[in-house]
């Protein structure tokens, strides 16, 4: 089948935005609150275990903090500081401090050129995705996306399939038309659920997690100047980045 779409993850995939973006703006709204809530590297590397922003805080406060007593409206304080994370988190944005992935801007402007469609599948808040391609890519750089599936759309995040569906349903494809881009193992177990081939570019996060069953694993998507390792998933013939003539190949192997 044709190849007509490309979906992508955002964070950790379009940008490296969890270790100098999310985890900053978290620890930002709790100062703020005044809670001692902090979040250094290594403990966020293991609240990635969980995606969505409030849901990644109940999970700290059910997992690491037996000593912390819950308001009466725990619910409410999670849903604020949600809200002023994504406050910090877009001002830092703003700054102009998180670049693109390399090889990023370079296929998303080819599938352009050459009429393949783009959406996105996140599980982060429809204000962050629009302020990241506003700063990282330019001011019109979201209207590049047909779909953009984002945050509470859907009830279940990621590894649940539900925000690919969501894309899916809305773009009228079938998956094997479609080919997924993530950087997890959570986001590759919901894009294989709902049946996509899904290429993976790792981060220091997410280099040891389980790949098994993606078409590719990458470093990055490479550029001409900039070459990508092949970490498992498919024998590459001479190609040292990742453009549409590869992603053809992988489409027709298995
Ligand atoms: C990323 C996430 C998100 C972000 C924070 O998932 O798990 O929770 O860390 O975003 P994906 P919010 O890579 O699938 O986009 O705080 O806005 O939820
Ligand atoms: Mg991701």
């Amino acid at each position: 089948m044709a190849l007509e779409a490309l979906i992508f993850d955002v964070d950790g995939t379009l940008a490296d935005t969890e270790r100098d973006g999310h985890r900053v703006a978290f620890n930002q709204a709790f100062v703020e609150a005044g809670l001692d809530w902090r979040w250094d590297v290594a403990l966020y590397g293991e609240l990635l275990a969980v995606t969505g922003g409030k849901e990644r805080m109940r999970h700290y406060i059910d997992r690491y903090r037996p000593d912390y007593l819950k308001p009466a409206d725990f619910e409410t304080l999670v849903a604020r500081l949600h809200v002023a994370k994504t406050r910090h988190y877009t001002a830092l944005l703003g700054c102009g401090g998180i670049p693109l992935r390399p090889g990023v801007r370079r296929l998303l402007e080819e599938a352009r050129t050459r009429g393949v469609r783009l959406a996105i599948a996140t599980t982060t808040t429809p204000d962050n995705v629009t302020a990241l391609l506003h700063h990282a890519i330019s001011p019109e750089a979201a209207s590049w996306f047909e779909v953009i599936g984002a945050g509470d759309v859907v009830v279940a995040k990621k590894p649940a399939p539900d925000i690919y569906y969501y894309v899916l349903d809305r773009l009228r494809l079938a998956p094997a038309q479609c080919m997924a881009f993530e950087d997890s193992e959570n986001g590759l177990r919901a894009a294989q659920a709902a049946g996509l081939k899904t290429v993976i570019t790792v981060n220091a996060y997410t280099r040891a997690h389980d790949f098994r069953g993606a078409a590719i694993v990458l470093d990055h998507l490479g550029e001409s100047g900039r070459p990508f390792q092949v970490l498992s998933g498919y024998a590459v013939n001479g190609a040292t980045y990742f453009d549409l003539k590869l992603l053809g190949q992988l489409q027709a192997d298995a």
